[in-house]
């Protein structure tokens, strides 16, 4: 796709909707002023996923209770149920207002807007023209360009847009309001290219096919820095039928959809969509992935409560494939180590259908994983944390990454046969040394261009 051109008139049709965006006073039946974050009591999982199943959005996980974020007629119902409401804030006293009318406020302006990001994205472009390209995969509700860094040292499969090479898949901000989700993709391309002469990178992007889809919820990201206070926005920016707006992202995809921890009630957090696939965005993820089955692994970012998840999310069944289930475990494992963060299975947090994971794992066989990223909790900011986290969490994930491009010509690698163990420990110290000083391997790059 021709880059310039594309980019002008992505840098146009964007700027004519922010504006659209700013003047839009309609919220839909749920607006983000009637929405609380709330600590409801709840011991494990099976409470969890009762909660989850009323549409409430559960966004942090504690031994006996969870943050959430739900309207007053969930937390009614919560109530009659007999659940304990034991702590029920007001979502805007959370963060302080700014002056700007439009963006992340001035002690968050490291974050990147769709409009920052897109710059980013064709810096590092242009700047390693001969071993990446910046596409358009599809384009969000309100028409903005889902912009996809593609990353392969081959010529002729830059300009196809497909490989025969072991390929992964790294994407972020599903779910707007996360916005430390979209930092880390777009720091691991910094990483990869601003690192491509180093011996140990170079063979990973010479050996591997890699795709960078940092922002898949460009509309709902931008709406919530749109005025001058966050406004906890998560899903996309879909006006529903009936005026309300948003679909949940990560409820729509077309694997076991509906089934569970997700709702029909358009104003839900958690709303699922009026059919799988029903989105654009998750339409231009699905259409993207069946065009590059050379896909063998797949990281969701998300955030908070540092969590490595994977499938299945919609049922508290294993995978019935042992080698799989293994393997994920293993994956799993092995990459806590790095970042310490909890490895589980994703409905041990809660259930939840249509998620990217269950469809990239249950439909294409991808071993697919979400990071729950930084912050552990909520009183160390949630989604709004301060940008003084992103090296941090950047710094956390880089080994984890590096990991997964390695393993995408068989994940398999990682089960315990000694013929993979020991291949893994050459590759291991070819690009890797596990719990090396942090400086070996981290230097920020261009942390905002
Ligand atoms: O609920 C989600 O979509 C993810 N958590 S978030 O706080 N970022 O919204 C977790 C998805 C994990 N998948 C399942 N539990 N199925
Ligand atoms: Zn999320």
């Amino acid at each position: 796709m021709a880059l310039n051109i594309l980019a002008a008139l992505t840098l146009f049709s964007s700027l004519l909707l922010s504006s659209i965006s700013i003047t839009s006073t309609a919220y839909g039946s749920s607006r983000p002023d009637e929405m609380r974050f709330i600590q409801i009591g709840a011991k494990n999982k099976i409470e969890r996923t009762i909660i989850s199943n009323l549409g409430v959005s559960i966004e942090a996980v504690k031994s006996d209770s969870v943050w959430a974020i739900a309207n007053s007629k969930q937390i009614l119902k919560l109530q009659n149920d007999g659940y304990k409401v034991l702590g029920n804030f007001d979502l805007k006293t959370a963060r302080g207002g700014h002056e700007n009318s439009f963006g992340f406020p001035p002690e968050d302006s490291r974050f990147h807007t769709y409009q920052q990001l897109l710059a980013a994205l064709q810096e590092l472009q242009v700047k390693n023209s001969d071993i990446s390209s910046l596409q358009s995969i599809g384009n969000s509700i309100e028409g903005r360009d889902l912009w996809a860094l593609h990353i392969n040292s081959t010529a002729s499969d830059l300009t196809s847009g497909s490989s025969n090479k072991p390929g992964a898949i790294f994407m972020g901000n599903h779910h707007a309001r996360e916005h430390v989700s979209l930092e880390i993709p777009l720091m691991l391309a910094q990483y990869l290219l601003g690192h491509r002469r180093d011996p140990r990178i170079s063979r990973m992007l010479d050996t591997r096919d890699l795709w960078i889809i940092p922002m898949v919820n460009p509309d709902g990201a931008e709406y919530d820095v749109a005025t001058n206070e966050y406004r906890y926005w998560r899903k996309n920016r879909r006006k529903n039928k009936d005026g309300t707006f948003g679909v949940d992202l990560n409820r729509n995809y077309g694997f076991e959809w509906g089934t569970g921890g997700s709702d029909t009630e358009t104003s839900s957090d958690v709303y699922m969509g009026t059919e799988p696939f029903s989105e654009p965005e998750t339409q231009a993820i699905r259409d993207f992935v069946e065009k590059h089955l050379n896909t063998k692994i797949l990281l969701s970012f998300h955030t908070f409560s540092e969590l490595i998840l994977y499938p299945w999310g919609h049922s508290y069944d294993k995978i019935s494939k042992s080698d799989d289930q293994r393997t994920f475990e293993k994956m799993a494992q092995t990459m806590a180590k790095w970042n310490h963060y909890t490895p589980e299975q994703a409905s041990d947090l809660y259930i939840a259908s249509g998620d990217t994971t269950d469809w990239a794992y249950g439909k294409h066989g991808i071993f697919a994983f979400t990071f729950e990223l930084s912050p552990s909790d909520m009183m160390d900011g949630g989604f709004y944390p301060g940008e003084k986290i992103i090296d941090r969490v950047f710094r956390d994930n880089i080994q984890p990454c590096l990991y997964m491009i390695d393993l995408a010509d068989n994940p398999y690698r990682v089960l315990d046969k000694p013929s993979f163990n020991s291949q893994r420990k050459s590759w291991l110290k070819n690009y890797v040394q596990p719990h090396a000083p942090e400086s070996i391997f981290w230097e920020p790059i261009n942390p905002k261009l």
